[in-house]
């Protein structure tokens, strides 16, 4: 049930962080569109405004480049004070880039499955007309193909992520590894500008965001140019969130796709090629848990996080898996649940991995994105009461602290940016 006085808070966050194009993910700390938060900014919309949710889907989809991809950051009112500013990635020029200035990479491609939920919701699927759908769709169907065809360097469907900031998990301690064997060379000047509105030990460290601004710099260098990239970046990686919320987009995109009356055949094919490798590339039977795959190097990176629960939002273990991410790891108050050294769940790392950090970004703090996932993933397996009951805590948390970005698994406190856009939408979706 959503109280009044949770949607009026909702309502004031969402329209303070409102630019008339697009809403901003927060008030000083993100002044751009960021692909998977406008998504998902979107359904938070649909409650009050569901006009708005559209014209948010609209906007991001204005940025799509000419070879399909969405890109993670547009710039649709040009420079502020967020680096990487606009012209810092050197797309000018480039014939696949979009007309609107982005970044050169994309994000986590939640947003056929927004549509969906969008249009599975009477107070705004009549707010959309067919034409417009079928360009939604047919974008869409652009970028998820780009993913399986274009970033995909063996064959498998399976793509490939270029930078850490393309996982939305950017200082994740799945990366560390990869990031640790990078070390920066002539790197071009730049002032960080994350630390001016967040406390320095709840962002990446920064030797960390050096390696970062390394990575953009060698896409630079290679023009952006796809094949390149797959062959050359150092930081190539098959990331088990981005590929179960891909799998989640193909089923909703080939849903949409039924009910324009489209070909669906090219979508179920990657559908069954995902299914069919999955388990192969990414679940240890031993340890009852799925990794990530370092593309580079050819093995898994053995880091437990909540990357695994996510794959139950796409349908992809069997039940017998699922059970065993639930009960061996999701419950384990010693990695993942309240009752150890952790009261809140879900923490972005295991409690017992040695790079937890509770405070610091994503290695270790509770995120509203993440949990809301689970949550519909659980759903889907039967656990509806577990389901239930992490809704009913991140709201909990929400409820007690505010919108913030993230939170301290240990004792629930706000890190981050504040009035954080997703935070507000998805408490909605939550209590919804
Ligand atoms: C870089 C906007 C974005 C989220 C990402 C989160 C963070 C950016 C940053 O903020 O990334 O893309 O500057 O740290 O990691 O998931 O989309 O909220």
């Amino acid at each position: 049930m959503i109280s009044e006085s949770l949607l009026a808070r909702v309502r004031t966050t969402l329209k303070g962080n409102d630019t008339g194009t697009f809403i901003k993910p927060s008030p000083g700390q993100y002044p751009h569109q960021w692909n998977w938060d406008s998504a998902v900014i979107a359904l938070g919309l649909s409650h009050f405004d569901p006009a708005r949710a559209w014209a948010e889907v609209e906007s991001l989809l204005t940025s799509q480049w000419r070879d399909g991809m969405v890109p993670h950051i547009i710039y649709h009112h040009g420079p502020s004070d967020y680096f990487p500013p606009p012209d810092f990635w050197q797309t000018a020029g480039l014939a696949r880039a979009g007309d609107i200035p982005s970044s050169a990479f994309t994000q986590p491609p939640i947003l056929a499955s927004v549509v969906r939920m969008l249009l599975e919701r009477p107070s705004t699927s009549g707010l959309i007309d067919d034409a417009t759908l079928r360009r939604h769709y047919e974008r869409m169907l652009a970028w998820q193909r780009w993913l399986h065809v274009t970033r995909c360097p063996d064959g498998t469907g399976l793509p490939c992520l270029i930078h850490p900031w393309e996982s939305g998990a950017d200082n994740s301690p799945r990366w560390a590894a990869i990031l640790d064997g990078i070390t920066p060379v002539d790197l071009p000047p730049f002032k960080r500008r994350d630390t001016v509105h967040v406390k320095a030990d709840e962002r990446p460290r920064p030797e960390d965001y050096a390696r970062f601004v390394h990575i953009i710099n060698l896409g630079r260098q290679l023009r952006w140019e796809p094949a390149a990239l797959l062959a050359r970046m150092p930081f190539l990686v098959q990331d088990i969130m981005y590929i179960a919320i891909l799998h989640r987009a193909d089923e909703d995109l080939a849903w949409l796709g039924a009910r324009l009356r489209a070909d669906t055949r090219e979508i179920e094919g990657w559908r069954a090629s995902t299914t069919a490798i999955f388990d192969q590339r990414f679940w240890d039977e031993k340890r009852g848990l799925y990794f990530d795959y370092d593309a580079r190097a050819g093995h898994r990176i053995e880091i437990a996080s909540y990357a695994p629960f996510t794959t139950l939002f796409a349908g992809l273990p069997t039940t017998a898996q699922a059970a065993r991410l639930v009960n061996e790891h999701l419950l384990n108050p010693a990695e993942f649940a309240p009752g150890g050294p952790l009261k809140f769940g879900v923490p972005t790392i295991a409690a017992n991995e040695p790079l937890f950090g509770p405070r610091r970004y994503w290695c270790g703090p509770v995120w509203v994105i993440i949990n809301w996932i689970i949550t519909i993933g659980l759903r889907r397996y039967g656990y509806a009461d577990l389901a239930d009951k992490l809704a009913a805590d991140t709201l909990g948390l929400v409820e007690a602290q505010g919108f913030h970005e993230y939170y301290d698994p240990r004792d629930g406190s706000a890190c981050g940016a504040a009035d954080f856009s997703w935070s507000a939408a998805l408490a909605l979706e939550m209590a919804a």
